[in-house]
């Protein structure tokens, strides 16, 4: 083979290399989920209504089976996105409606409200410490952000509701549920990872794959803004 013949060969294989990464790279962008976004439009020292839900199974995109939450955008329709955008030093409302079954604690310590204060209700009522073994319902997901101190374990719909349990995502209110409510200061401007920590990832080891390890799933960022 000539010396230019050989040279072609090494830039048609740089090619195909650099395409390749090139294809992953955009196919991980395009996969991301969106940023919903609560900044734009807010009115300084207003609350932030941010309603979640949290699914057994989201029921489309690439993998319906797995267990979800999802976020209200300003205009009303629920997207499949654990990325939110909100104003610094505000009080973020939040609203879940938790659609799933129980999944066991494995440390009590995430069945503990922390960092919201007095603030936490279950379906209107006041309560501080889950009674995850004395419940028949039990948790379902935890909502914690560990870099300000927040854990809300969310009450799992009991299984003698599970005749009215949602199957696909967005669940509406006439599916059972459970409604938990409580509010925080979202704090100077920074960016948090926020996650659950039950390891719901059924069908993965020690139930931390899958959904647990994949942003728009189980976990997400919550991006402070000035
Ligand atoms: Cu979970």
């Amino acid at each position: 083979m000539s010396k230019g013949a050989r040279l072609a060969v090494v830039l048609v294989f740089v090619a195909v290399g650099m395409g390749m990464i090139v294809f992953g790279v955009m196919t991980y962008v395009r996969e991301n989920p969106p940023t919903v976004d609560f900044t734009t439009g807010h009115r300084p020292g207003a609350p932030v209504h941010l309603t979640i839900q949290t699914v057994g199974t989201i029921g489309f995109g690439p993998h319906p089976s797995w267990v979800s939450y999802l976020v209200k955008a300003p205009d009303g329709k629920w997207v499949h996105t654990t990325l939110w955008k909100v104003p610094a030093h505000t009080t973020i409302d939040v609203t879940v409606l938790e659609y799933d079954g129980a999944t066991p604690l494995r440390n009590q310590f995430y069945g503990e409200v922390q960092g919201v204060g007095n603030t936490y209700t279950v379906n209107g009522r006041h309560m501080s410490l889950i009674k995850a073994t004395s419940t028949a319902a039990g948790v379902a997901h935890t909502f914690s952000v560990p870099h300000l101190g927040i854990n809300i374990p969310l009450y799992a719909v009991p299984s003698s509701e599970s005749a009215h349990e949602c199957s696909s995502a967005p669940c509406h209110p006439a599916s059972a549920h459970q409604t938990i409510t409580f509010s925080f200061n979202s704090g100077g401007v920074h960016e948090d990872r926020w996650q659950c920590f039950i390891p719901c990832g059924a069908g993965w080891l020690d139930g931390n794959g899958g959904p647990m390890q994949t942003i728009g799933y189980m976990g997400g960022f919550l991006e402070v803004t000035a």
